[in-house]
Formats: C-alpha cells, sequence, structure tokens
C-alpha cells in the first residue's frame, strides 16, 4: 500500500463522517517538547469531541501515514528538529530513504487530498516572507493552496512573513480567503492586522456551502480560511512585534536559508516570549480544530 489510512480514519471516509487533517512539523518544528505532544494529542480530543475523527498526517519510516498514532506522534515530537520537514519536494527523498517526515502544510495537504480529507486545521501557515522581492523566499504552502483541494483553517500568518505580499500571492493563485467572524486577516498571536480579507462568514455551514460549491465547479485547489486567537489568549501586539523584528534581524545575522528560516524564526520567538505565546499557540490551534470540524460536519450533512 502507499499510503497508510488507519482503520478508524477509513472507516469514517467510507461512511461520508466528518474527518479533520492535522499537520506534524507543527508537532516536530513548531513547538517543544514535551508541550508539543501533549498540543497534538489534545487537538485531537478536540476534533473528537466536536464531532470529527482526527488524522494527524506524517511520513513513519519511508510510509506518509494518515491517522497516525499515539506512540507514532511521541517519536515525531521527541524527534524534534532533527526529523525531516516534509514540503512537497522532500516527499520522494524521505519515502525512498524509509525515512520519518514532519508533513507541513503543503506536505500534509497531499495526503489528505490522496486520501479523501477535505478539511484541515493548523495554526499558521508559510507565505511570503518580508524582503521576498530579492530572497524569493515563498513558502511552498501558497502553491499548493493554489493546487491541491483542502480547505485549510488557520490562525492567519506571523507577521515574520509580509502579510500584504502574502495576501497579494494568494489572490494572484486563485485561493479565496475567508474571515471567520472577522473582516480582518488574524496575525496569528494577534486578532488584527490591518488588512481586509477577501470575504467574511460568520458560521461553519457558510463556509462549507462555499467549499461545495467549488467542489460542484470543479475549481481545484484550496480554500483559506481563518480564524482568529480567542481574545483571551491573543498576545500584546508591541511585545510580539518586538520579539518578531529580533528574531528577523538574528536570523539575517546568522545568514540562516531555505527550509530552515521558519524553523529559526519560530523556536526562536518562543524563546523570547517564553511561555505566553505557547500558550497562545496551543489555544489558537485548539479553537482552528474545533471550526474545521464544524466545517467538516457541516460538508457532511450538505
Ligand atoms: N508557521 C507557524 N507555525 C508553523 C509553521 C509555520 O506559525 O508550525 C510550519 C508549518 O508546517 C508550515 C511551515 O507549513 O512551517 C512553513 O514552512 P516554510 O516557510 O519553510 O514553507
Ligand atoms: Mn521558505
Amino acid at each position: 500500500m502507499l499510503i497508510k489510512i488507519s482503520e478508524e480514519v477509513k472507516r469514517a471516509l467510507a461512511d461520508g463522517k466528518a474527518v479533520v487533517a492535522l499537520e506534524s512539523t507543527i508537532i516536530s518544528h513548531g513547538m517543544p517538547y514535551p508541550q508539543n505532544v501533549e498540543t497534538a494529542l489534545k487537538v485531537e480530543a478536540e476534533v473528537r469531541k466536536s464531532g470529527a475523527i482526527p488524522a494527524t498526517i506524517a511520513i513513519i519510516n519511508g510510509v506518509p501515514t494518515v491517522g497516525c498514532s499515539k506512540e507514532e506522534i511521541e517519536i515525531l515530537g521527541k524527534a524534534g528538529l532533527t526529523v525531516t520537514k516534509v514540503s512537497r519536494r522532500d516527499i520522494p527523498i524521505v519515502i525512498s530513504k524509509g525515512l520519518n517526515g514532519a508533513t507541513t502544510v503543503a506536505g500534509t495537504m497531499i495526503f489528505a487530498e490522496k486520501a479523501g480529507i477535505k478539511v484541515f486545521a493548523t495554526g499558521g501557515i508559510g507565505g511570503v516572507h518580508r524582503g521576498a522581492e530579492t530572497t524569493m523566499d515563498i513558502s511552498a504552502d501558497l502553491e499548493e493552496l493554489q493546487n491541491t483541494e483542502v480547505c485549510v483553517v488557520c490562525a492567519g500568518a506571523k507577521s515574520i512573513l509580509d502579510l500584504n505580499l502574502t495576501m497579494e500571492y494568494l489572490e494572484t493563485k486563485g485561493v479565496a480567503v475567508i474571515g471567520y467572524g472577522t473582516d480582518e486577516l488574524p496575525a496569528f498571536f494577534t486578532r488584527k492586522s490591518g488588512i481586509k480579507v477577501g470575504y467574511r462568514m460568520d458560521s461553519a455551514t457558510d463556509i462549507a456551502k462555499a467549499l461545495k460549491a467549488k467542489e460542484d465547479m470543479a475549481l481545484g485547489g484550496g480554500m483559506l480560511v481563518t480564524n482568529p486567537v480567542p481574545e483571551e489568549y491573543s498576545m500584546d501586539a508591541d511585545v510580539i512585534n518586538k520579539a518578531i523584528d529580533e528574531a528577523l534581524s538574528e536570523a539575517d545575522k546568522l545568514g540562516i536559508k531555505g527550509k530552515e528560516v521558519t524553523p529559526y524564526l519560530l523556536d526562536k520567538i518562543q524563546k523570547i516570549t517564553g511561555g505566553v505565546s505557547l500558550q497562545s499557540n496551543i489555544e489558537l490551534v485548539l479553537n482552528n480544530a474545533r471550526l474545521a470540524s464544524a466545517i467538516a460536519v457541516a460538508l457532511s450533512n450538505l
């Protein structure tokens, strides 16, 4: 078998039940151990509580796995940055070498689509980096959103990115960006960015209807739903922006490049801001898991 789909996920898909895909780079590269494993398991529990079946996706010993076990999540979480971060271009190498790989938003979308999972919850997506007009550092997540038919629910994107350019890029690529209960693109740790989203929707059913219309028209490609961090867990904008600026200038000084950029910045920001940003990060992922589940349930009822 080319892709291993867990029995539970297979059954849910066959029965037309709601399934929510979850990524694994957020486990290995997005948070420290052991909070990463605790959060991944909490997110799965939250999806179940919301009436859907979770499917954490990763490559385990060279096998793309949809519906990782608790033990597999533990392995990825413990290995942390030593696990290969897997975007589209990394997939053939990690499979052929029989390695473990933690899938990014792009990598997870690919296997979610192959398995037939339509909704995916994460924290933040990759995007157009600040200074991309000279570095050309644009996340493969954006190309995947153009090409792969999965709805991604996130809390917007961190301002390690150029959020204006990210929105322009998504527009060019034909990706609708929906604000859930907001007219503004959320900026991950904070609810506001000052940038308008394409469309505001206030219910999971409205989002499910838009997904259904995209499917009916065979447009292909993804959709991006942005869900602001709950008010009580949002961070002080000055505190987080200062940390981001410091992390960016440190990365620049050290000459960090390519796939290391995002993990380096995430780790640095976490170290500068300590427990506050981690708490906010955990809560916004749980919040996205709830919304993604509600969309998946609504979609299965249409
Ligand atoms: N942004 C976050 N948290 C994350 C990531 C991005 O706030 O965990 C991870 C996701 O897996 C995302 C990836 O798909 O980083 C993007 O990496 P890159 O910029 O190298 O494409
Ligand atoms: Mn990059």
